[in-house]
């Protein structure tokens, strides 16, 4: 009995493990959708050098998208008045209104970075996501 609970734990851990790898592809173009309230990249990674974030607003209120370079999680932010931190900010698309895409080239080095809508209340929301570059 105990020994079929292992197995299957096992088993799902291995599932979730397989997702990831595929999950964080590399690649020059990243699709991104913003939506109430998430931020929601095709890939979680790309190659260092030139990324283009090609984002989407499919939601219904307008959004913006910031992407931050930070060691800190993307949930863990220190955050004031709703908002947070834009520490590390290397460049953002202001405005994204509900329908609109915009496009946003980035030269970004190796490291952790956090993507993010930043309008008052979006991040507490839950609009930020973890992006990796290697
Ligand atoms: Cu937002």
């Amino acid at each position: 009995m105990r020994k079929s609970i292992l197995l299957s734990f096992v088993i799902v851990l291995a599932g979730i493990a397989t997702v990831t790898a595929e999950a964080v592809t590399v690649g020059k173009s990243v699709p991104v959708k913003l939506n109430e309230f998430n931020v929601l990249p095709a890939k979680q990674g790309a190659r260092a050098g030139k990324v283009t974030f090609v984002v989407k607003n499919v939601g219904k209120v307008e959004h913006e998208f910031v992407v931050l370079k930070t060691i800190k999680p993307a949930g863990s932010l220190t955050s004031h008045g709703g908002e947070a931190s834009e520490a590390g900010n290397v460049g953002e698309l202001a405005s994204v209104k509900p329908g609109e895409q915009k496009k946003l080239t980035l030269t970004l080095k190796a490291g952790h970075y956090s993507l993010l809508c930043n309008l008052p209340g979006h991040y507490k929301a839950g609009q930020f996501v973890d992006f990796y570059v290697r």
